[in-house]
């Protein structure tokens, strides 16, 4: 067989990636190349960039160690095209070679360019516990596709939890332990941080001249680039967060931004971890005792059942799923989501974290940024722009449904069962933001008003005929309308005062 180019992509940092497993180190070459096109399509914040090129040139170097040869572009190769089928053309002259192996990219919009790319052979991701003809398959057999069925299928398929047929504990599901608010002042865990070697300090140099425009804080930059280090950050989550997990899932407080979060979707979503893997490490947690089930099943749902349902909805639904707007929302996503220069002080807290960081957990991303976008009624494809750029671990493929369907119900309510709209009660019940808020959450009327209370029920009113039909959304839109007209005109009207008081909106 002819040598070949083995395209290895910024995503798919691990040996076990399909391409590298059918390469042969013998004869063939791996091409990996920093380009302007993937460092671009949308502003990737700073520390992203860092992270994703840093772990680029630490893989190239383990590779090199286990035998292969690696042909490495850097970005600012004066040579470089910018683009990759610019880099594999270029590599294929360099190195005489015809053909090229890749494993399937994570972004449709790449899978559609390498359709057109000559003499090139695309593999299965197969990182993935479902491939996308097995998800489809089983979406389309059902009614409505909802992750708790896949879920479920998802466990049997892995043994994970399971004893024989049955899930251990006698419940699927132990969410209902898992909604306990944390106290201010309570003391949480940190995740394990590391000082940039020389390689990362290189590249953030790199980041820091060509892309101090782009959003975020660079410094200080403390994520795992190596195999080994995201290794022992989890282990380190294991040891200080799992057991807690659970129970504080859901809760937010201002002085932490992690909780017992594990912060590793930014080592898992490139490979640097398992995700198979991982939920093992923490079943054999919960196995040895040194974890409480709510925290182990809550823990390994996120990774076998929403992160494989998110990814099989996005291959499903693609192209096409990015433009849906079921709820026409037309909004300019607000300035104060770049800045973070809004009084509201939960959306506050979180967006100055994601310029810090990198990082906002679920909660935040879902019931701050997200509701408020959603209640608003933000352009839902504007403010998937902008959690595709902000968060060190965002790809389209699990981004997207995640904005779309669960935070916005732009697909209408193909991935949520109903909307997660929530009034300022529900955050000020899970964090501790609403005590340095120039708002009062307690007040429902009026300029002192907390913005998500009349904005929830404007929202409940703007889409009420809707919501009225879904039978989780039905007993809000009653309560709707029972309120007298003076109400419901207080409402509107302290509505329609504090959106046009948004900038950029
Ligand atoms: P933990 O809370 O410790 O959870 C463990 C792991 O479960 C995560 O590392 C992640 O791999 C997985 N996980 C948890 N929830 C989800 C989910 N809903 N979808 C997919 N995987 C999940 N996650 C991303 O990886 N990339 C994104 O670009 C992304 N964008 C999001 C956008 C919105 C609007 C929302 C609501 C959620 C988004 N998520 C995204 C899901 C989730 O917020 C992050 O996976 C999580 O916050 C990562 O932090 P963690 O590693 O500390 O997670
Ligand atoms: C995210 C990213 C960035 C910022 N840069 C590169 C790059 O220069 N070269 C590369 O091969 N991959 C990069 N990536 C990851 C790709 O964007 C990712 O592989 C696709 O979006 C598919 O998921
Ligand atoms: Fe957010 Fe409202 Fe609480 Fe202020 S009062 S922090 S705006 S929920």
């Amino acid at each position: 067989m002819q040598p070949r180019l083995i395209l290895v992509l910024g995503d798919q940092l691990t040996p076990n990636v399909a391409a590298i497993r059918a390469g042969d180190r013998a004869r063939d070459v791996v091409l990996m190349a920093e380009v302007m096109a993937e460092a671009s399509y949308v502003r990737h914040h700073q520390k992203k960039l860092a992270f994703v090129f840093s772990a680029m040139r630490h893989f190239a170097e383990e590779l090199r160690q286990m035998g292969w040869q690696v042909d490495y572009v850097q970005l600012d190769d004066p040579e470089n095209s910018g683009t990759l089928r610019g880099e594999v053309k270029r590599a294929l002259a360099r190195n005489e070679l015809l053909e090229t192996l890749v494993t399937e990219p994570g972004e449709w919009r790449l899978m559609q360019a390498m359709r057109g790319w000559s003499a090139t052979k695309v593999l299965p991701d197969d990182r993935f516990a479902v491939d996308h003809r097995g998800f489809a398959r089983w979406a389309q057999e059902r009614k409505s596709v909802r992750m708790e069925h896949f879920y479920r299928l998802m466990r049997r398929k892995t043994g994970l939890l399971m004893d024989g047929e049955q899930p251990v504990g006698g419940r699927w599901n132990f969410d209902a332990d898992n909604r306990k608010p944390a106290t201010s002042g309570q003391n949480m865990p940190e995740p394990l941080r590391f000082s940039p070697d020389i390689i990362t300090r290189e590249v953030m140099d790199l980041v820091a001249k060509r892309f101090s425009n782009h959003f975020g804080d660079l410094e200080p930059f403390w994520f795992a680039t190596t195999r080994a280090d995201a290794e022992a950050a989890f282990a380190h989550f294991l040891q200080v967060g799992l057991a807690d997990f659970g129970a504080y899932q859901d809760a937010m407080l201002r002085d932490q931004k992690f909780l017992c979060h594990s912060v590793i979707s930014t080592y898992v979503n490139v490979g640097l971890l398992d995700p198979l893997a991982v939920c093992r490490a923490v079943e054999a947690e919960w196995r040895a005792g040194r974890v409480p089930l709510n925290s182990a099943e809550g823990f390994i749902r996120q990774i076998i059942g929403w992160r494989e349902f998110i990814r099989g909805i996005y291959w499903w639904r693609m192209p096409g799923y990015d433009g849906s707007n079921a709820l026409e929302a037309r909004r300019r996503l607000p300035a104060f989501y770049w800045n973070a220069d809004t009084p509201m002080a939960c959306l506050r807290a979180c967006i100055k974290q994601t310029r810090q960081e990198a990082y906002a957990h679920h909660i935040q991303r879902l019931m701050v940024t997200g509701n408020f976008a959603l209640l608003a009624g933000v352009n839902p494809h504007e403010l998937h722009e902008w959690y595709l750029a902000v968060y060190a671990d965002a790809y389209e493929w699990v981004e997207l449904p995640n904005t779309i369907g669960m935070s916005q119900f732009a697909d209408g309510g193909l991935l949520a069962s109903k909307p997660y709209a929530a009034s300022g009660a529900y955050i000020d019940r899970m964090s501790d933001y609403c005590g340095d808020c120039a708002y009062n959450v307690k007040a429902k009327a009026g300029p002192k008003a907390c913005p998500f209370n009349y904005l929830y029920w404007d929202f409940i009113a703007r889409h009420r005929e809707r919501l009225k039909e879904n039978p989780r959304m039905a007993q809000m839109v009653r309560t709707w309308d029972k309120f007298s007209d003076a109400r419901q005109a207080e409402i509107k009207s302290d509505t329609a005062k504090f959106l046009s008081s948004l900038s950029g909106a």
